[in-house]
């Protein structure tokens, strides 16, 4: 959590879906220093509310529970939705029919920004030694990366159409630290994290803008030159990790696709039977 927040502006509600996921439950307190109330949904248990906190226990595919999810809201944090490689059919519910029903859900009741949770899985299978930025084509490594795609392209529509702005973050590897040789290039701190977060929030103008989400690490397959207007600016690395991380990994197989492509063991994951 940073020690003062990295943005003065306070939004009145603001709305945190997936709280209960892995970077939910990371930014759930963090958030909280930048909002009046949060709203907090997932399908699973939340916990008892804190201080400041509404609780909606929410499953995105039902359009009911997200329209009234959506009311009071002055924005959206959409961590919601399946984060890995899985069958076609709950990333149809989460990832299709859950981003469909949330900006529906916005258009009609009015919110105006909304932060993405993409994914880098949108361009998974660039290899690892092209520099990808954010107007190069898709190329997703899976059903997971594909709704991705998706997800990113019905906000462009929802910002073209209906002037709801987004900015749709391609998320690196976000945990403590790097776990592998791969995160030494995708990895994305907490901290970063919430600047990014705040950053999409608060910039004044996005429209529908796309940013990869990662440290200020050395080596890097990502270029954000076309989202200098977010504001984002990394203040972690994943050099320091760098000595263990490669102590632990010495070898790596050059025939393996996982050490080929940018999205790692996702090109490998198979969800097919
Ligand atoms: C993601 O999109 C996943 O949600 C996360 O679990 C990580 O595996 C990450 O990508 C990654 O690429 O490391």
């Amino acid at each position: 959590m940073l020690p003062t927040p990295a943005s003065p502006l306070r939004f009145s509600r603001l709305l945190l879906t997936g709280a209960a996921g892995y970077l939910g439950r990371e930014l759930r307190p963090r958030l909280k220093a930048y909002c009046e109330v949060l709203r907090l949904s997932d399908r699973h248990d939340l916990g008892n509310a804190a201080e400041g906190e509404e609780l909606q226990i929410t499953s995105l595919e039902n359009k009911d529970q997200v329209t009234t999810l959506l009311q009071g809201v002055s924005a959206v944090v959409h961590m919601g939705g399946v984060s890995t490689e899985q069958p076609w059919d709950p990333i149809l519910a989460g990832n299709i029919v859950g981003m469909v029903n949330l900006y529906e859900a916005a258009r009609l009741k009015g919110v105006q920004r909304i932060v993405f949770a993409s994914s880098n899985h949108v361009t998974g299978f660039y290899r690892q030694d092209e520099v990808v930025n954010t107007r190069m084509p898709p190329k997703p490594d899976g059903f997971y990366g594909l709704s991705k795609a998706f997800g990113e392209d019905l906000a462009q529509l929802y910002w073209d159409r209906w002037g709801i702005e987004t900015v749709s973050l391609r998320i690196g590897s976000s945990f403590t630290e790097p776990k592998d040789r791969r995160m030494l290039a995708t990895y994305l701190s907490y901290d970063d994290l919430e600047r990014l977060v705040v950053a999409a929030l608060t910039a004044p103008i996005v429209g529908h803008s796309i940013i990869y989400g990662m440290s200020d690490n050395q080596t890097t397959w990502w270029d954000n030159t076309h989202a200098k207007h977010i504001g984002f600016r990394p203040l972690d690395s994943s050099d320091g990790f760098r000595p263990a991380v490669e102590a632990r990994q010495q070898t790596i197989d050059k025939n393996d696709p996982a050490a080929i492509y940018q999205g790692g063991a996702f090109v490998k994951a198979t969800p097919h039977g």
